[in-house]
């Protein structure tokens, strides 16, 4: 095998690592969101490197002397070739199954953000301005009857899908499955339930050009009815909240939170370790007519106590944190300021103070993505860096038992191949002195027969030979 595989180890410094996300961040100035597609980007390319080694390394167990060139079909003894054990061959299929699975699984990752908050508060028009177009249903009364999860496509036209039937619907027919208020009874909670989903796919790319930067970067989006509509929090969370990121709770500066928010976030709390929980105070828009002395004290008296709330009850947070999580805003201004910037509105709603909460919206979307990126990164990316490592470890540890048996076979061959030998010289040994005896015994025949010829011999080579044919040799 050739090259190093380049996990992001444990313990590894920034400087050292062959992926430095930092090191690439700082090169190509990537804005807080654009960081999570990188990062998937660099797993990706990890995965498909330890991928190749993978199947390198299943050719060597497959057949071990092919990268060698050795020949073995002249192999007098087949039964004797080496192999790689049934255990670690098995083991190799397994890792390179779980690297499959692995990536098609982080491919489907994504950034998920899920907004909650009391009927009317302001959730739908909130996820409409971050997303600079009226994508979900808004309006008065309680509008929307189950979760809307918005997801990028790249499909020209936007559709909807059901969680229940893989057809794709046209988004026209999102007032009538996701909003209380359609004429089609086909999503109300008696026929669907509120906790169900709908997907709503819609384009990263408007037709205009105009790129939405949420749905560009792997953000999904989920709006929900108002927690105040079901007490099926449980479920809820179990549904919809377990592989969040961050959650906005999207509360109504006009009066304060209700018990069933609380309860909703203590539930949250309760389920998840440390949820990233963000308070929009909606409407502030209303605050501009009480004059700024009396919005300055509401102000302070909705940071205290959900602060209290954030820090004291939920622990999700510090009291340094605590000032990053908390925004007063007006999604209605936001949005409709949006519209109007992209031509699809004339005129738009605003207030006294209007650019103090648009600058306030903003910071809030800043820190939003910052927070959404890392949590992501941290949570669902750093998973499978850590499953990378494990599997590069079950790698070696399958490399050194094969280098083991392998070892152990060489031995019993070099001790096979030894006592050949010995045998071959013992054997040389015995075949001399076999020859010495013969040759020995040999010359003792020949001598014997030298004595008892010769005299014969002698007389008869004194007399006339035709005297030899009368008579016989008598030995
Ligand atoms: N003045 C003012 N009105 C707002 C603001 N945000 C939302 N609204 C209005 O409040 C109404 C309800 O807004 P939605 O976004 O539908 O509220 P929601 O929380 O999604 O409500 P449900 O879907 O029923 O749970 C709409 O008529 C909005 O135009 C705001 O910041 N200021
Ligand atoms: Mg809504």
């Amino acid at each position: 095998m050739s090259g190093s595989i380049s996990v992001a180890a444990a313990g590894d410094t920034a400087s050292n690592r062959p992926y430095s996300l930092k090191t690439q961040r700082r090169a190509n100035g990537a804005e807080p969101l654009a960081r999570f597609g990188e990062a998937k980007k660099v797993l990706g390319d990890i995965y498909a490197e330890i991928n190749t080694y993978v199947d390198e390394l299943n050719g060597f167990y497959e057949d071990p002397f092919h990268s060698a060139n050795i020949d073995l079909s002249t192999e007098a003894n087949p039964s004797a070739v080496v192999k790689v054990s049934d255990e670690q061959r098995k083991g190799l299929l397994d890792l390179s199954a779980s690297i499959r699975i692995i990536r098609e699984t982080f491919q489907r990752d994504h950034m998920k953000v899920v907004f909650f908050g009391r009927t009317s508060n302001g959730k739908s028009t909130t996820i409409n301005a971050m997303l600079h177009d009226k994508v979900l249903p808004q309006g008065m009364g309680h509008t929307t009857c189950c979760f809307l999860q918005v997801e990028g496509c790249s499909e020209a036209e936007g559709y909807l899908q059901r969680d229940d039937i893989e057809e794709k619907l046209p988004l026209s027919e999102l007032r009538s499955y996701g909003n209380a208020l359609g004429d089609d009874d086909r999503a109300l909670p008696s026929a669907g339930g509120y906790n169900r989903t709908l997907r709503v796919f819609h384009p990263r790319t408007s037709s205009d050009g105009h790129v939405n930067r949420l749905l560009q970067n792997d953000v999904v989006i989920v709006d929900s009815p108002g927690v105040d509509v079901s007490p099926e929090f449980d479920s809820w969370i179990d549904a919809h909240c377990l592989d969040a990121d961050v959650f906005v709770l999207v509360s109504n500066s006009e009066s304060t939170l209700t018990n069933a928010e609380k309860q909703f976030f203590h539930r949250v709390s309760q389920r998840l370790s440390k949820p990233n929980i963000f308070v929009l105070n909606n409407r502030w828009d209303a605050s501009a007519s009480d004059g700024q002395d009396t919005a300055n004290m509401v102000r302070k008296q909705h940071e205290q106590r959900l602060k209290e709330f954030l820090v004291d009850e939920l622990h999700v947070c510090t009291e340094r944190e605590v000032k990053e999580r908390i925004y007063f805003v007006s999604s209605r201004e936001m949005l409709e300021a949006r519209l109007k910037e992209l031509g699809k509105q004339e005129r738009a709603f605003q207030q006294e103070y209007y650019k103090e909460r648009r600058v306030e919206f903003e910071k809030f979307e800043r820190v939003f993505e910052q927070c959404i990126s890392r949590s992501a990164i941290h949570t669902k990316l750093e998973a499978h860096n850590r499953r990378a490592i494990e599997i590069v470890n079950k790698m070696r540890e399958n490399c050194d038992a094969v280098q083991l048996a392998m070892g152990d076979q060489k031995r019993d061959r070099l001790l096979a191949m030894e006592e050949s030998a010995s045998t071959f010289t013992r054997c040389r040994e015995n075949l001399a002195g076999s020859n010495k005896l013969v040759a020995c015994r040999r010359n003792v025949c020949v001598r014997k027969c030298m004595s008892r010829f010769r005299p014969t011999f002698l007389r008869r080579s004194s007399a006339s030979p035709s005297s030899w044919t009368n008579s016989s040799v008598r030995l």
